[in-house]
């Protein structure tokens, strides 16, 4: 492939979009029959969430979705990710179907139809349904029952509206993050064992998407797992760096990607994991290794690796840590490394062999920013937002099958246990009046759509 410069358009068939989610963005917690979710409950302990914010009316997305879709069209923006609100559709979880909350979907989507906008849609974006939580949750098979069900309904209901599926959002957030840590909803602190079993649980769940789309989703639907694999930057790029950061891409990412891809849990994990092992039952990677159509990647930064020094460790690679002033957006996570963009596609492409890969998310979240005549101007979002573009040019001119960038996210929202304070959008929500106003990055990211490069 010749190389491209930056100022090169990108391939022509390369998606440009933004992303949001149900649970940050509808508001309407409990009208039209939708059931409580575990972070409906789970904002209303003292504490876990900031300020105690709850997502009663969030950006009332649910009863202004036309209002954003014109506005999203405005910008020249057609293609969105979005998720479904599992508690719309089975308020608790599996019983009984709420025909308002498949009503409700097929007006967004004739919305966005209308609007030229194109869905992507994820089945799963963290608000199980309380009901499932208070019988077990992602520690229970029960759980993948219900998802199994609730699949099979919503390819049901909108295969004619829906081509593009996404099965599960960021595994490990819903897994490890809520059932070892603690910080995301339900909030428990389990051990490795039953965290281990999450995991598989979550896996199972995708493999229920994926056979949900291939038995209802029609012809041409497509569908694939959208992870937030652990990433990492080759801190030099010398042979031996690289070599290092893949052996530890490789490492991280055994327990989703490597056993998706593999069929099995691959043994370095099993031996890593020992009698915390998951419990596999048969069956079961049939499901988990269904042949996907394409993989979503959420990015947002990344962990620099070295190949280890001389005898200095047995370990094949080495993190590299982080100098106290290092450049980050407000989240204390989110420290700011464009590279990761270029080495997690391009890792995923040469360990995995995969076709069709997509940044499902990239943004940068910030408390305060900077007003001016009465425009947000978010320097360092269009920033951030550029420079990660060209890590994704950089890829694609690599010969790396990247096919498209969603921006997280198309409007400020309910930053999970983070709550409003923390805005992602290229677009400001008042939270008292709900009035949308473009930042100075919606209108970067309208030119850079239109032009389809990087300016
Ligand atoms: C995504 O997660 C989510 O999909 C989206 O809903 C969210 O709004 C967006 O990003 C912005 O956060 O607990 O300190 O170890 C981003 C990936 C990975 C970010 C886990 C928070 C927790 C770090 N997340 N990380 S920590």
């Amino acid at each position: 492939m010749t190389a491209l410069t930056y100022s090169s358009p990108f391939p022509a068939d390369f998606v440009f979009g933004v992303a949001a989610a149900s649970a940050q963005i509808e508001g309407a917690a409990f009208t039209d029959g939708k059931g409580e979710s575990i972070w409906d409950r789970f904002c209303r302990e003292p504490g876990k969430v900031h300020g105690g914010d709850t997502l009663d009316v969030a950006c009332d997305h649910y009863h202004r979705f036309d209002e954003d879709f014109a506005l999203m069209a405005s910008l020249g923006v057609k293609n969105y990710r979005l998720s479904i609100a599992w508690p719309r559709i089975y308020p608790n979880g599996d019983g009984e179907l709420n025909q308002a909350g498949l009503d409700f979907y097929h007006r967004l989507f004739a919305s966005m139809k209308k609007h030229g906008i194109t869905p992507w849609v994820t089945m799963f974006h963290w608000d199980l349904p309380q009901s499932l939580e208070d019988r077990g949750g992602w520690t229970s098979r029960v759980t993948v029952d219900a998802f199994a069900r609730y699949a099979d309904t919503i390819v049901k209901a909108f295969a004619g509206e829906v081509t593009h599926w996404i099965t599960m959002n960021e595994i490990r957030c819903f897994t490890l993050l809520a059932y070892g840590y603690g910080t995301k909803a339900p909030g428990r602190k389990e051990s490795n064992a039953v965290v281990n079993q999450t995991f598989h649980h979550a896996l199972l769940c995708h493999g229920h998407g994926v056979r949900a789309v291939r038995e209802f989703g029609g012809a041409g639907a497509k569908v694939g797992l959208t992870d937030n694999c652990d990433v990492c930057i080759p801190v030099t790029e010398t042979p031996a760096d690289i070599a290092a950061a893949k052996a530890w891409f490789l490492e991280k990412n055994a327990h989703v990607l490597g056993a998706m891809h593999a069929g099995h849990y691959p043994a370095d994990y099993l031996a890593r994991a020992g009698a915390d092992a998951p419990k596999v039952e048969p069956g079961d990677f049939d499901l988990i290794s269904l042949p996907t159509d394409h993989l979503g990647l959420n990015i947002y930064t990344g962990t620099y690796v070295r190949a280890p020094k001389n005898g200095a460790s047995d370990q094949a690679w080495e993190a590299v840590p982080l100098p106290i002033n290092y450049p980050r957006a407000d989240s204390p996570w989110l420290h700011i490394a464009p590279q990761s963009i270029y080495w997690a596609t391009r890792f995923c492409a040469e360990l995995y062999g995969h076709q069709s890969l997509y940044i499902t998310e990239n943004g940068c979240g910030y408390n305060e920013e900077p007003v001016v005549n009465g425009e947000v101007l978010d320097l360092h979002r269009r920033d951030f937002v550029r420079n990660h573009l060209r890590e994704a040019h950089r890829a694609i001119s690599d010969g790396v099958p990247l096919h498209g960038y969603f921006l997280w996210s198309f409007i400020d929202n309910y930053e999970w246990e983070d709550g409003y304070q923390r805005r992602f959008g290229i677009v400001h929500c008042d939270y008292e009046t709900l009035v949308r106003t473009p930042k100075l990055s919606a209108r970067y990211y309208a030119e850079v759509v239109k032009a389809h490069r990087i300016l």
